[in-house]
Parts: structure tokens; sequence; C-alpha cells
């Protein structure tokens, strides 16, 4: 079974076995987490995301897939990137948000990674609404068929932590898709 935990901080200086970029599909860099991961993960990631742009993902990685590359000068051994949806008042992309969480578990399974860290993802530039965000994303570890053992969510904002914790404590809500809900 897969723990969840939580913690307020900075992404890029977790210990983990890989960490969960919140990239663009271009795959080649941007702000927010990306940036930091960027930064302080040194250009062996963005080489070998380069690599991955010249063979697999020409087109760019579409959103809610994943894929990983070395973490360079990180404290992990993969970095897991994820393409999460631009927030749309108009249309459900939840189903989005979700695959980007399941698809990063099934990429950390093929690695071997018994740790992930994520960040909060689509949270920033992409304007999701934390509270609905962390329902998506917990609801969607907590129902994966999984054998990561430690699923960390690592926030950078006490708004965040407090969103994440609240929605981490509720009793699970009978939301459509979610079998075995009570
Ligand atoms: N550690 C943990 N969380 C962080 C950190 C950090 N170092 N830095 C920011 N956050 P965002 P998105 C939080 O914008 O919304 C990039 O330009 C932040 O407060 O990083 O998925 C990409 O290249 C927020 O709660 O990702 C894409 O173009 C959360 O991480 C685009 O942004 C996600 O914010 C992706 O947007």
């Amino acid at each position: 079974m897969t723990r969840i935990t939580l913690v307020r901080g900075d992404l890029t200086r977790e210990h983990a076995d890989a960490i969960v970029n919140a990239a663009n599909s271009s795959l080649l860099g941007g702000g927010g987490v990306d940036g930091a991961i960027h930064r302080r993960g040194g250009p062996a990631i963005l080489d070998a995301c380069r690599d991955l742009r010249a063979s697999r993902y020409g087109g760019g990685l579409p959103t809610g897939q994943a894929v990983a590359t070395t973490a360079g000068a990180l404290a992990a051994r993969w970095v897991i990137h994820t393409v999460g949806p631009v927030w749309s008042a108009t249309e459900d992309r939840s189903g989005l948000l979700a695959a980007c969480h399941r698809q990063c578990l099934r990429v950390a399974d093929e690695l071997g990674a018994r740790t992930v860290a994520f960040p909060a993802i689509s949270t920033g530039v992409y304007r999701w609404p934390v509270p609905d965000a962390a329902r998506i994303a917990l609801a969607a570890v907590r129902d994966a068929d999984t054998e990561v053992a430690e699923v960390r969510f690592v926030l950078f904002d006490d708004r965040a932590h407090a969103a994440f914790a609240a929605e981490l404590g509720r009793p699970r809500r009978s939301a459509a898709g979610d079998p075995g809900d009570a």
C-alpha cells in the first residue's frame, strides 16, 4: 500500500528516488517548479530532454503523459516529467490531471522507484485551483495500482499545504469513477 505524505518546502531539495516535474510539452524548461528543477539539477536534465525531443517526443510530450530522465545534480535518481492541463472554467480537464499522477506512478514502477515526490501539478502557471487539484491528485494516487511505497507531495506554500492536508483528512467522497468509496 502506498503511503501518502505531505511536506511544505522546495521540491528541488527533496531526497527521493524520483522527483516529478510539472513541465510543459516542449520539455525544454520553463518557469515555476520546472525552472527550479533545471536550475538546481543542472544541464544534464536539459540534455536528456533534448534527446527525448529528438527521438520519441518530436512533437512534444502530450498533456497527461509522463517520461523520465536523469535527475542530474538533484538528490534523486530520476526526474519524471509530466504535463498538467491548463485550468479551464468551461471544460472539465480533471481526467488529464488525474492521468498525470497515474502516468508518473506507472513510469516510477517501470524504473523501480519506491519514493516519489510530486509538486502540486497545474496549480501555478496553469492556474488550477489548489483545493480542487488536491482532491484530484490525492484520489488518483489513492486509486493507483502501484508498487511505489511513498508518494510525497511537496507544497511550496502554507496555503497549498493546508489544502492538501484538508483533503487528505477528508473521508472519501463518492465521486464518479471511484470504486469502493464509502
Ligand atoms: N518546490 C515545490 N513547489 C513549487 C516550487 C518548488 N521549488 N516552485 C513552484 N512550486 P508551476 P504548472 C509550486 O507553475 O502550474 C512552467 O513554466 C507552485 O507554487 O511550477 O503545472 C512549466 O514549464 C505551484 O503550486 O506548474 C509549464 O509551462 C506548483 O508548484 C508551466 O509552468 C505548480 O506550479 C506548468 O504550470
